[in-house]
């Protein structure tokens, strides 16, 4: 019986895959950056662009990587005067044709448990699992993230 099981488990990935081939451009991403940290931090946080080319929704239900023990979808939100940080356990719903943005402050992949140093210049591999059983892989580059800030801020403050 568990034998069977397997079987069957086994065969549901091998078409889940060949569907995966065909259908991975119906979803786009873009902008994905991966922030650096500091090599004492075990943790950091990766952002990008989706885009849905479908004429129906579809849900990124799921992320993972290699490159952390633990990699969860998180949220931002407001309470009071503290921003908490959620983990958005029923995945994020990309309405069709529409977009979406993992970027910091909001939704975001979140990686847990680095198996090392996440320098700038490096990259990371993520896989976005979404809800018709599609998986797109992303090389996402790790950028100083902190520095980008500040020529924002430091553009702004002349105009
Ligand atoms: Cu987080």
């Amino acid at each position: 019986m568990q034998l069977i099981k397997k079987l069957v488990m086994a065969t549901g990935m091998v078409a889940g895959l060949s569907t995966m081939t065909a259908q991975a451009a119906n979803v786009e991403i873009s902008k994905p950056v991966a922030r650096a940290v500091p090599a004492v931090s075990t943790n950091s946080a990766a952002f990008l662009t989706i885009d849905n080319k479908e004429n129906k929704e579809i849900t990124l239900v799921a992320v993972e990587s290699d490159a952390a023990a633990r990699v969860e979808l998180h949220g931002h939100k407001q309470e009071g005067d503290m921003v908490r940080m959620f983990r958005v356990e029923e995945g994020i719903q990309i309405p069709a044709r529409g977009q979406i943005k993992l970027q910091s402050g909001g939704y975001h992949v979140m990686m847990m448990g680095l198996k090392q140093p996440m320098k700038a210049g490096d990259q990371v591999d993520i896989t976005l699992r979404f809800s018709d059983g599609d998986s797109k892989k992303v090389k996402v580059p790790v950028m100083d993230m902190s520095q980008q800030k500040k020529d924002m801020a430091h553009s702004a403050m002349k105009h």
